[in-house]
């Protein structure tokens, strides 16, 4: 057990280094230092801030080891200094920043072949590493998303996914009563998906596919972002002041839409899930289609619960790890999948597309559960908690298949669409 859990860890390390590398190393020196939006960083801060976060909890928290370098710590503090600012900073620069992270990554190697992962210690350091694992695979996402908003020629290139075994746009009925929600068990869950806890659900709808391009279009078409019916005030006010009027990278020529992604721009594809828009554009949408958006409950009971057996499932489709047959995950393509591409992916109760894809914007602010305990820092979950920060649940095509469980909770700020967000509608039984 001990050998195949090691095993299993170095080989999430080097896949999620791998991922790294590409995305920094397709760009060159300029494009790595530059600051491509002020709403991310330049991408050499993530590569160090990677390295960073693996130098404080790898090697020298479980390791125990002297610091690869004490000097940076505070220039690579998310909390510190906003994303806006960091261009500004004495950063490493991209050879430094490279050696750095490698020579961190030298000594986890070291750290991992000695520190025990067995007995009394095992779930602590088993979990800090799978901890990293995902913090380099979440930044990566995010580095990702740095690529869309950078312009210029094309540099990231992926296979198209697979094609949409078109299921016709319907809606899944959940019945009401418990369910358990979040989890105990699951060796990586970080602090906010915890602890297990059962949630009552009234019976509901919801939509068993993501709100695709075409519909979305449709309500551009219809002028609803010049309705003030649909917008709640406050969504109102940021169209207004953001003066929005379709999804972020999307063109309008009279009643057709392009878009731009990864320097590329074509007419939108009307099977796939609208990406780029914020929580007050996807709560207006559905407004307008006479629904709303689920609760974070909601979402999760439509993920997991198998009303046959009254069991809770890990992921939609069961209880076995991601693979590519159930769900667009791991950046293997750079855009969402057309509906229904993903028979095998299905939920207990016939809803697609739940994990990979597009991020779906709920209508729940990010709160703790209760008996929610901070592990193993504060800064992870527990300083974001309150009306702030809207959750967002099941992942994109970006989000990597470690980093990604039917209980895991992304949240953001509800103006945010620089992330592969979309959403898909509910409504009251
Ligand atoms: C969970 C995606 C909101 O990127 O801000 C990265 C993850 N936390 N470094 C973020 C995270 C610390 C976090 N999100
Ligand atoms: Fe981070």
């Amino acid at each position: 057990m001990t050998e195949e859990l090691r095993e299993h860890v170095a080989e999430e390390l080097l896949r999620s280094r791998a991922r790294s590398t590409a995305l920094t190393d397709a760009v060159d020196e300029h494009d790595l230092v530059r600051q491509h939006s002020k709403l991310m960083s330049p991408l050499v801060w993530d590569l160090a801030h990677i390295g960073n976060q693996e130098e404080l909890w790898l090697v020298r928290d479980v390791g125990g080891r002297e610091p690869v370098r004490s000097d940076i710590d505070e220039y690579y503090d998310a909390f510190k200094f906003s994303r806006s600012v960091r261009p500004e900073l004495p950063l490493l620069n991209p050879r430094e920043a490279r050696q750095y992270v490698g020579d961190v990554r030298g000594k986890v190697f070291d750290v991992l072949e000695k520190v025990p992962l067995e007995g009394r210690r095992l779930v602590e350091n088993a979990f800090a590493f799978g901890m990293i694992v995902q913090h380099e695979q979440q930044h990566d996402e995010t580095m990702l998303a740095t690529h869309q908003l950078r312009t210029g020629e094309p540099v990231l290139h992926a296979p198209p996914p697979p094609t949409g075994n078109l299921v016709p746009a319907t809606e899944a009925f959940i019945p009401g009563g418990p369910f358990e929600m979040g989890t105990s068990d699951e060796p990586w869950a970080l602090d906010n998906e915890r602890p297990a806890h059962a949630v009552h659900v009234d019976s509901f709808f919801i939509d068993t596919t993501p709100v695709t391009n075409a519909e979305y279009a449709e309500f551009v078409l219809a002028g609803g972002y010049d309705d003030r019916r649909l917008w709640t005030e406050e969504g109102w006010r940021h169209r207004t002041t953001a003066k929005l009027s379709g999804p972020r990278f999307w063109h309008r020529e009279g009643n057709s839409f392009s878009r731009t992604a990864f320097g590329v721009t074509e007419p939108i594809v009307p099977d796939e899930p609208v990406v780029h828009v914020c929580f007050h554009e996807a709560q207006a949408y559905a407004t307008w289609a006479g629904k709303r958006l689920p609760t974070e409950q909601e979402w999760e009971k439509a993920a997991r619960y198998d009303a046959e057996t009254a069991t809770t499932r890990r992921y939609p489709w069961g209880d076995e790890e991601p693979a590519e047959i159930h769900a667009n995950l791991g950046q293997r393509h750079l855009r969402p999948a057309p509906v229904g591409a993903y028979p095998k992916g299905v939920s207990a109760a016939g809803v697609h597309q739940l994990i990979g894809d597009v991020w779906e914007w709920t209508s729940s602010d990010f709160q703790p559960y209760p008996g929610f305990e901070v592990f193993p820092y504060a800064e992870y979950s527990q300083v974001f908690f309150g009306p702030d920060y809207k959750v967002l649940r099941g992942g994109s095509f970006g989000t990597d298949k470690s980093a990604i469980r039917s209980t895991f909770r992304n949240w953001d700020y509800p103006i945010r669409r620089q992330i592969f967000a979309g959403f898909r509608c509910a409504r009251d039984a």
